[in-house]
């Protein structure tokens, strides 16, 4: 920590209607809930703004059809309460959207957190005030709030992303993203439904409503790897296990890179024999979730001929469920490799391509030209449709931030600095932007287990500002330079910066390349972040 000249703030800001807080946070989703819980339970005065009706986040939004876990329940949900986690049943091994939106609002109530939630609260612009180093936020109806801390809890991935196709206005029918799915649903019975879009969403939603839909037209331009998500209810005995076991669920997520419950097999793919390689391939294929991508051998997530080995082996998987083989080698991924893009996983996506009122469109082969009243026209085809859903993705991170207009010191925008990428501390704070915790670019993986200490380190760090009589902490340029570097050099090595996926904004037209989350394992950030705290705030400034 270095210490500054330290300097008189107090909020000599305008009088007029501003409500004061300690600490404001924008979004009621996983992070911004427990964000509130825990700077409550400090003393701090809190008020969050959400811009939904209820709280969620992604849990909110993404009603679609199909919208489930990938991640087992159980390792998901909140560890902070043993009380919720006695109380508190999962009724699916991968509890599917409504579930999860059920569990967020349970949490919401016996923590009697809505209290201090504002809903229908869209935050649009927020000004650091560098006399009073406080933050004054602007929400869309005019009314405006003052706090010292500003947490943005707007998640990775909640700025949905519609490609700016032509002709959309002029479409007779109905249409959604999928990340603003209707409350009241999407009437699809019988109907002719086109899906644009193939990722995560767009594989679970696929294979959902094909169960309903009069006609699918599925227009893909990248291939996915899938794999048998094998959900299943919990009976009372696994549940009970469950609930004895929680302390060690939690240790053992803790322990893996990406905070999953599963760990990987030490041995190379490439060291052990063919027979006993496939093996084990086909055995974890068998189980649920994620085992077979972050339990099986450890080079399988390094590229190299490991990957490559597994990626043939998943590739003929796909192969084998689609009768058509023209229709299943386009289904077949061939342009990235096996884990560079979080690996969908699926309920009977592939069996989807087998019915005869489902169509299967490349729009790599083919673009999509322009939306028509009536449907889609790609080059080659116009396809009548009565419903257009885009499963189109976000833009992941940087998105969310900038739809905020955030002004920092100088007057200058968080948006404009992070042009070229996100230029961060750890990916909590940025220099030009004090008091400002951007934690929805710090967390990734199995979720909560990332983002609840990460909470806990920036509540920490608040408590630590306010009781060393500090009112302003910010990055130093020098940290915030090394960390740059550290994400563009050590992110070049690792498997997720290998596609052209969110992960790297890559899915954004115009959006520059760059690692939008973490290079370094969980375990490695929570040992990053305690030393730094142990330090006294190493890296940071504090006035
Ligand atoms: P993704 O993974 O970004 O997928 C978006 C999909 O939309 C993907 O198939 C894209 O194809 C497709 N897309 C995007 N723009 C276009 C255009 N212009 N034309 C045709 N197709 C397009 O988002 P998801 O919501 O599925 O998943 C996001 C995360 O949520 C996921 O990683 C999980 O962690 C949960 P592309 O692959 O870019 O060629």
């Amino acid at each position: 920590m270095e210490r500054a000249q330290q300097m008189p703030a107090a909020d000599t800001g305008p009088v007029e209607e501003v409500e004061r807080f300690d600490a404001i946070i924008i979004g009621a989703g996983v992070t911004g809930l427990y964000a509130l819980y825990r700077l409550r339970e400090h003393g701090l005065s809190v008020r969050a703004f959400e811009e939904g009706s209820g709280v969620g986040g992604t849990w909110y939004w993404n009603r679609y059809p199909g919208a489930r876990f990938d991640s087992e329940s159980y390792t998901y949900g909140y560890s902070f309460s043993e009380e919720l986690l006695q109380e508190w049943d999962w009724s699916e091994h991968y509890a599917g959207q409504p579930e999860t939106e059920r569990y967020l609002n349970y949490v919401a109530d016996k923590f009697d957190l809505r209290r201090d939630i504002q809903f229908h609260a869209r935050v649009v612009s927020a000004v650091y005030d560098e006399r009073a180093h406080r933050w004054q936020v602007h929400l869309a109806d005019g009314s405006r709030a003052r706090a010292q801390f500003l947490i943005t809890a707007v998640g990775l991935l909640s700025a949905h992303y519609i490609p700016d196709f032509e002709g959309l206005d002029s479409f007779q029918g109905a249409w959604c993203h999928t990340g603003r799915w209707p409350a009241e649903g999407m009437d699809l019975a019988g109907k002719r439904v086109g899906v644009i879009g193939t990722g995560a969403t767009g594989v679970q939603l696929i294979t959902e409503i094909a169960k309903e839909v009069g006609h699918l037209t599925v227009f893909q331009r990248t291939a996915n790897y899938c794999a048998p998500l094998r959900n299943g209810p919990i009976d009372p005995d696994t549940q009970r296990q469950i609930k004895a076991s929680y302390p060690d669920i939690f240790k053992r997520c803790n322990e893996t890179a990406g905070s999953f419950i599963h760990k990987f097999d030490p041995r190379s793919a490439l060291e052990v024999s063919l027979d006993e390689r496939l093996e084990q391939y086909e055995r974890l294929w068998a189980e649920p979730g994620f085992k077979k991508w972050l339990a099986n051998f450890y080079d399988i997530m390094l590229p190299g001929p490991a990957n490559e080995d597994y990626a043939a082996f998943v590739r003929q998987k796909i192969r084998e469920r689609v009768k058509d083989p023209v229709v299943a080698e386009k289904l077949v991924p061939k342009d990235h490799m096996f884990g560079s893009k979080r690996l969908p996983c699926e309920s009977g996506y592939y069996e989807v391509y087998n019915q005869d009122n489902v169509l299967l469109v490349d729009v790599r082969e083919a673009p999509i030209e322009r939306i028509t009243p009536t449907g889609v026209k790609t080059r080659d085809a116009e396809y009548d449709l009565a419903v257009i859903i885009f499963a189109t993705g976000y833009d992941a991170v940087t998105g969310a931030l900038n739809r905020i207009e955030i002004r920092g010191e100088g007057g200058q925008t968080l948006k404009d600095k992070f042009a070229k990428g996100p230029r961060t501390y750890m990916g909590i704070q940025s220099v030009g932007f004090p008091n400002l915790f951007t934690i929805n670019a710090a967390s990734v993986g199995n979720f909560v287990r990332a983002a609840e200490p990460l909470v806990d380190w920036v509540c920490d760090c608040i408590c630590y500002v306010r009781d060393h009589q500090f009112t302003r902490i910010a990055p130093t340029s020098e940290a915030e330079a090394a960390w740059t570097q550290h994400v563009a050099e050590a992110g070049a090595k690792i498997l997720r910066t290998q596609a052209d996926s969110w992960f790297v904004g890559a899915n954004i037209p115009g959006k520059a390349r760059f690692l939008l989350t973490s290079p370094d394992t969980a375990p490695v950030m929570r040992a990053k972040r305690a030393e730094v705290a142990a330090k006294g705030y190493a890296g940071f400034l504090l006035q």
